[in-house]
Protein backbone atom coordinates (compact mmCIF):
# COMPACT_ATOMS: atom_id res chain seq x y z
CA UNK A 1 0.00 0.00 0.00
CA UNK A 2 1.32 3.47 -0.64
CA UNK A 3 1.76 5.56 1.59
CA UNK A 4 -0.18 8.94 2.91
CA UNK A 5 3.24 10.88 1.48
CA UNK A 6 3.55 8.98 -1.53
CA UNK A 7 0.18 9.73 -2.56
CA UNK A 8 0.45 13.49 -1.42
CA UNK A 9 3.75 13.31 -3.84
CA UNK A 10 1.71 11.74 -6.69
CA UNK A 11 -0.89 14.42 -5.85
CA UNK A 12 1.87 17.51 -5.86
CA UNK A 13 3.47 15.99 -8.84
CA UNK A 14 0.73 15.55 -11.12
CA UNK A 15 -1.20 18.76 -10.45
CA UNK A 16 2.49 21.18 -11.25
CA UNK A 17 2.78 18.99 -14.31
CA UNK A 18 -1.15 19.82 -15.57
CA UNK A 19 -0.82 23.68 -14.28
CA UNK A 20 2.35 23.87 -16.43
CA UNK A 21 0.71 22.49 -19.68
CA UNK A 22 -2.53 24.87 -18.55
CA UNK A 23 -0.04 27.30 -18.29
CA UNK A 24 1.59 27.30 -21.55
CA UNK A 25 -1.62 27.62 -23.43
CA UNK A 26 -2.36 30.36 -21.55
CA UNK A 27 0.70 32.05 -22.49
CA UNK A 28 0.32 30.92 -26.07
CA UNK A 29 -3.17 32.76 -26.40
CA UNK A 30 -2.08 35.56 -24.15
CA UNK A 31 -0.38 37.91 -26.47
CA UNK A 32 -3.58 36.71 -29.91
CA UNK A 33 -7.10 38.48 -30.37
CA UNK A 34 -9.22 36.43 -27.53
CA UNK A 35 -12.97 35.44 -28.22
CA UNK A 36 -14.24 36.99 -24.97
CA UNK A 37 -18.07 36.54 -23.67
CA UNK A 38 -19.65 38.25 -20.49
CA UNK A 39 -21.47 35.51 -17.72
CA UNK A 40 -23.85 37.83 -14.90
CA UNK A 41 -23.11 40.93 -16.33
CA UNK A 42 -20.83 43.40 -18.73
CA UNK A 43 -17.77 43.16 -15.93
CA UNK A 44 -17.91 39.26 -15.89
CA UNK A 45 -15.41 38.34 -18.68
CA UNK A 46 -14.68 34.75 -19.88
CA UNK A 47 -12.39 33.58 -22.61
CA UNK A 48 -12.43 30.89 -24.87
CA UNK A 49 -9.00 30.11 -23.11
CA UNK A 50 -10.76 29.99 -19.55
CA UNK A 51 -12.96 27.01 -21.19
CA UNK A 52 -10.79 24.93 -23.16
CA UNK A 53 -8.52 25.35 -20.14
CA UNK A 54 -10.06 24.13 -17.50
CA UNK A 55 -11.93 21.09 -19.76
CA UNK A 56 -8.21 20.22 -20.27
CA UNK A 57 -7.34 20.33 -16.71
CA UNK A 58 -10.16 18.10 -15.89
CA UNK A 59 -9.67 15.55 -18.32
CA UNK A 60 -5.97 15.30 -16.94
CA UNK A 61 -6.91 15.14 -13.53
CA UNK A 62 -10.05 12.39 -14.66
CA UNK A 63 -7.93 10.07 -15.73
CA UNK A 64 -5.26 10.13 -13.10
CA UNK A 65 -7.63 10.70 -9.94
CA UNK A 66 -10.89 8.58 -11.13
CA UNK A 67 -12.72 8.14 -8.30
CA UNK A 68 -11.97 11.70 -7.39
CA UNK A 69 -14.99 14.50 -7.22
CA UNK A 70 -14.27 17.71 -9.50
CA UNK A 71 -15.06 21.73 -9.02
CA UNK A 72 -14.21 24.10 -11.66
CA UNK A 73 -15.47 27.94 -11.90
CA UNK A 74 -16.26 27.29 -15.63
CA UNK A 75 -18.26 23.98 -15.07
CA UNK A 76 -20.46 25.52 -12.14
CA UNK A 77 -21.22 28.56 -14.83
CA UNK A 78 -22.09 25.80 -17.17
CA UNK A 79 -24.64 24.68 -14.53
CA UNK A 80 -22.82 21.75 -12.66
CA UNK A 81 -22.71 21.17 -8.93
CA UNK A 82 -20.46 23.04 -6.42
CA UNK A 83 -21.43 21.34 -3.84
CA UNK A 84 -18.01 20.31 -1.58
CA UNK A 85 -18.30 16.61 0.30
CA UNK A 86 -15.90 14.78 2.24
CA UNK A 87 -14.21 13.30 -0.69
CA UNK A 88 -10.74 13.93 -2.10
CA UNK A 89 -12.40 17.14 -4.50
CA UNK A 90 -10.17 19.14 -6.79
CA UNK A 91 -11.36 22.67 -6.79
CA UNK A 92 -10.14 24.73 -10.08
CA UNK A 93 -9.29 28.11 -11.76
CA UNK A 94 -8.04 27.34 -15.02
CA UNK A 95 -7.61 31.90 -15.09
CA UNK A 96 -7.70 33.73 -12.13
CA UNK A 97 -7.66 37.31 -13.69
CA UNK A 98 -9.43 36.65 -16.41
CA UNK A 99 -10.03 40.36 -16.72
CA UNK A 100 -6.31 40.68 -16.86
CA UNK A 101 -5.86 38.13 -19.39
CA UNK A 102 -7.71 39.80 -21.79
CA UNK A 103 -6.02 43.22 -21.16
CA UNK A 104 -2.89 41.62 -21.19
CA UNK A 105 -2.16 42.61 -17.60
CA UNK A 106 0.09 39.59 -16.38
CA UNK A 107 -1.51 39.15 -13.13
CA UNK A 108 -3.15 35.56 -14.54
CA UNK A 109 -2.62 32.30 -12.87
CA UNK A 110 -4.00 28.70 -13.51
CA UNK A 111 -5.08 27.82 -9.78
CA UNK A 112 -5.59 23.76 -8.71
CA UNK A 113 -6.26 22.72 -5.35
CA UNK A 114 -6.86 19.36 -3.75
CA UNK A 115 -8.94 19.07 -0.65
CA UNK A 116 -9.93 16.49 1.32
CA UNK A 117 -12.72 16.60 4.57
CA UNK A 118 -12.89 19.74 3.30
CA UNK A 119 -9.20 21.10 3.94
CA UNK A 120 -6.84 22.40 1.30
CA UNK A 121 -3.69 19.24 0.95
CA UNK A 122 -2.04 20.46 -1.99
CA UNK A 123 -2.26 23.55 -3.76
CA UNK A 124 -0.44 24.83 -6.64
CA UNK A 125 -0.88 28.41 -8.24
CA UNK A 126 0.99 28.94 -11.92
CA UNK A 127 1.16 32.61 -12.81
CA UNK A 128 2.69 31.50 -16.61
CA UNK A 129 3.71 34.98 -17.70
CA UNK A 130 5.33 36.05 -14.41
CA UNK A 131 6.84 32.75 -14.56
CA UNK A 132 6.10 31.92 -10.49
CA UNK A 133 5.08 28.81 -9.69
CA UNK A 134 3.57 28.19 -6.36
CA UNK A 135 3.43 24.97 -4.59
CA UNK A 136 1.67 23.61 -1.00
CA UNK A 137 1.64 20.88 0.54
CA UNK A 138 -0.02 19.99 4.17
CA UNK A 139 2.44 20.25 6.65
CA UNK A 140 5.27 20.12 4.09
CA UNK A 141 5.67 23.97 3.23
CA UNK A 142 5.04 26.50 0.85
CA UNK A 143 7.52 27.11 -2.38
CA UNK A 144 7.76 29.82 -4.72
CA UNK A 145 9.65 28.69 -7.74
CA UNK A 146 11.53 25.78 -5.79
CA UNK A 147 12.74 28.10 -2.88
CA UNK A 148 10.85 27.53 0.71
CA UNK A 149 8.20 30.48 1.73
CA UNK A 150 8.54 31.59 5.51
CA UNK A 151 6.74 35.17 6.66
CA UNK A 152 9.61 37.12 8.95
CA UNK A 153 9.10 40.66 10.20
CA UNK A 154 5.47 40.93 9.41
CA UNK A 155 4.36 44.37 10.21
CA UNK A 156 3.09 45.51 13.74
CA UNK A 157 -0.26 47.09 12.60
CA UNK A 158 -1.72 48.16 9.72
CA UNK A 159 -0.05 51.69 9.98
CA UNK A 160 3.29 49.92 8.43
CA UNK A 161 1.43 47.34 5.82
CA UNK A 162 0.77 46.88 2.04
CA UNK A 163 -2.78 46.00 1.83
CA UNK A 164 -4.97 44.28 -1.36
CA UNK A 165 -8.59 44.58 -2.00
CA UNK A 166 -10.55 43.62 -5.17
CA UNK A 167 -13.69 45.00 -6.61
CA UNK A 168 -14.84 42.01 -8.00
CA UNK A 169 -17.18 42.54 -10.90
CA UNK A 170 -20.57 43.62 -9.10
CA UNK A 171 -21.39 46.88 -10.60
CA UNK A 172 -24.53 47.92 -7.97
CA UNK A 173 -24.81 50.87 -6.29
CA UNK A 174 -24.98 49.52 -3.08
CA UNK A 175 -22.28 47.06 -2.96
CA UNK A 176 -19.84 49.36 -4.74
CA UNK A 177 -20.90 51.98 -1.76
CA UNK A 178 -19.97 49.49 0.98
CA UNK A 179 -16.62 48.63 -0.60
CA UNK A 180 -15.47 51.98 -1.18
CA UNK A 181 -16.39 52.99 2.43
CA UNK A 182 -14.30 50.29 3.22
CA UNK A 183 -11.56 51.32 1.74
CA UNK A 184 -12.03 55.18 2.98
CA UNK A 185 -12.43 53.89 6.89
CA UNK A 186 -9.33 51.85 6.60
CA UNK A 187 -7.26 54.58 5.11
CA UNK A 188 -8.47 57.23 7.20
CA UNK A 189 -8.48 54.93 10.37
CA UNK A 190 -5.59 52.93 10.00
CA UNK A 191 -3.03 55.26 7.30
CA UNK A 192 -2.12 52.12 5.63
CA UNK A 193 0.88 52.70 3.30
CA UNK A 194 -1.28 51.34 0.02
CA UNK A 195 -3.78 49.70 -1.28
CA UNK A 196 -3.44 47.24 -4.40
CA UNK A 197 -5.52 45.55 -6.52
CA UNK A 198 -4.36 43.19 -8.61
CA UNK A 199 -7.39 41.27 -9.98
CA UNK A 200 -6.56 37.90 -9.24
CA UNK A 201 -7.37 36.70 -5.63
CA UNK A 202 -5.30 33.43 -5.67
CA UNK A 203 -2.16 35.67 -6.51
CA UNK A 204 -3.11 38.41 -4.35
CA UNK A 205 -2.66 35.09 -1.79
CA UNK A 206 0.36 33.81 -2.74
CA UNK A 207 1.95 37.60 -1.94
CA UNK A 208 1.05 37.27 1.34
CA UNK A 209 2.57 34.13 1.34
CA UNK A 210 6.16 35.51 -0.38
CA UNK A 211 5.90 38.68 2.05
CA UNK A 212 4.88 40.93 -1.05
CA UNK A 213 1.83 42.30 0.59
CA UNK A 214 0.94 41.77 4.12
CA UNK A 215 -3.02 41.43 3.90
CA UNK A 216 -5.70 41.28 1.68
CA UNK A 217 -9.68 41.20 2.36
CA UNK A 218 -12.51 40.89 0.13
CA UNK A 219 -16.05 39.87 -0.18
CA UNK A 220 -16.70 38.05 -3.10
CA UNK A 221 -14.12 35.25 -3.92
CA UNK A 222 -14.74 31.91 -4.64
CA UNK A 223 -13.57 28.55 -3.12
CA UNK A 224 -11.76 28.15 -6.81
CA UNK A 225 -10.29 31.47 -6.07
CA UNK A 226 -9.06 30.20 -2.66
CA UNK A 227 -8.89 26.64 -2.60
CA UNK A 228 -4.67 26.22 -3.58
CA UNK A 229 -3.68 30.04 -2.31
CA UNK A 230 -5.27 29.71 1.03
CA UNK A 231 -2.97 27.10 2.05
CA UNK A 232 0.08 28.56 0.18
CA UNK A 233 -0.80 31.73 2.97
CA UNK A 234 -0.73 29.10 5.89
CA UNK A 235 2.18 26.86 5.12
CA UNK A 236 4.48 30.13 4.75
CA UNK A 237 3.34 31.08 8.06
CA UNK A 238 0.38 33.67 7.43
CA UNK A 239 -3.05 33.65 8.72
CA UNK A 240 -6.55 33.41 6.72
CA UNK A 241 -10.01 33.91 8.22
CA UNK A 242 -13.74 35.37 7.29
CA UNK A 243 -14.19 39.08 7.19
CA UNK A 244 -15.56 38.82 10.57
CA UNK A 245 -12.51 37.13 11.86
CA UNK A 246 -14.19 33.95 12.15
CA UNK A 247 -12.04 30.66 11.04
CA UNK A 248 -11.36 30.33 7.14
CA UNK A 249 -14.02 29.01 5.33
CA UNK A 250 -13.48 27.82 1.96
CA UNK A 251 -17.14 27.88 0.50
CA UNK A 252 -17.84 31.48 2.83
CA UNK A 253 -16.93 34.07 -0.21
CA UNK A 254 -15.35 36.44 2.43
CA UNK A 255 -11.64 36.49 2.69
CA UNK A 256 -8.90 38.54 5.64
CA UNK A 257 -5.64 37.01 4.56
CA UNK A 258 -2.45 38.51 6.40
CA UNK A 259 0.94 37.91 7.47
CA UNK A 260 -0.02 38.12 11.27
CA UNK A 261 -3.13 37.98 13.45
CA UNK A 262 -2.64 41.22 14.64
CA UNK A 263 -3.41 43.32 11.75
CA UNK A 264 -6.43 41.14 11.69
CA UNK A 265 -7.58 41.51 14.68
CA UNK A 266 -6.68 45.54 13.79
CA UNK A 267 -8.64 45.83 10.60
CA UNK A 268 -12.00 43.55 11.74
CA UNK A 269 -13.77 46.08 14.21
CA UNK A 270 -13.12 48.66 10.68
CA UNK A 271 -14.85 46.49 8.47
CA UNK A 272 -18.40 47.38 7.12
CA UNK A 273 -19.86 43.51 6.43
CA UNK A 274 -21.11 42.73 2.77
CA UNK A 275 -23.62 40.55 1.86
CA UNK A 276 -22.05 37.51 0.01
CA UNK A 277 -23.88 34.41 -1.54
CA UNK A 278 -22.07 31.35 0.24
CA UNK A 279 -20.78 28.27 -3.11
CA UNK A 280 -22.66 25.78 -1.22
CA UNK A 281 -25.68 27.60 -1.41
P1 LIG B 1 -11.62 35.36 -12.24
O1 LIG B 1 -10.71 36.15 -13.08
O2 LIG B 1 -11.28 33.91 -12.17
O3 LIG B 1 -13.07 35.54 -12.57
C1 LIG B 1 -11.89 37.73 -6.76
O4 LIG B 1 -11.72 39.11 -6.90
C2 LIG B 1 -11.96 37.09 -8.12
O5 LIG B 1 -13.01 37.71 -8.84
C3 LIG B 1 -10.73 37.31 -8.95
O6 LIG B 1 -9.73 36.43 -8.61
C4 LIG B 1 -11.29 37.18 -10.34
O7 LIG B 1 -11.42 35.82 -10.71
C5 LIG B 1 -12.65 37.78 -10.19
N1 LIG B 1 -12.65 39.18 -10.58
C6 LIG B 1 -11.93 40.20 -10.13
N2 LIG B 1 -12.22 41.35 -10.78
C7 LIG B 1 -13.16 41.03 -11.65
C8 LIG B 1 -13.89 41.77 -12.62
N3 LIG B 1 -13.70 43.07 -12.82
N4 LIG B 1 -14.78 41.10 -13.33
C9 LIG B 1 -14.99 39.77 -13.16
N5 LIG B 1 -14.33 39.05 -12.27
C10 LIG B 1 -13.43 39.65 -11.53
CA1 LIG C 1 -14.52 34.45 -13.84
CA1 LIG D 1 -11.00 33.38 -9.99
CA1 LIG E 1 -11.41 32.12 -13.49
Amino acid sequence: LASKQDCRLHYVLTAINIANNAGNIIKDCYHQVKTVSTKDCATDLVTDTDKLVEKLIFSSLKTEFPSHKFIGEESVSNGESSELSLEPTWIVDPIDGTTNFVHRNPYVAVSIGLVINKKSEVGVVYAPILNDLYVAVKNEGAYLNGQRLKILNPPSCLSNALIAFEWGADRDSNVLALKSRNLLDIMQKHQVRGMRSTGSAALNMCMIACSSLDLYFEWGPHCWDMAASNLMVEEAGGFNTTTLGCDFDLMGRTIISAACKNIIEEIVPTLTQIPTRRDDE
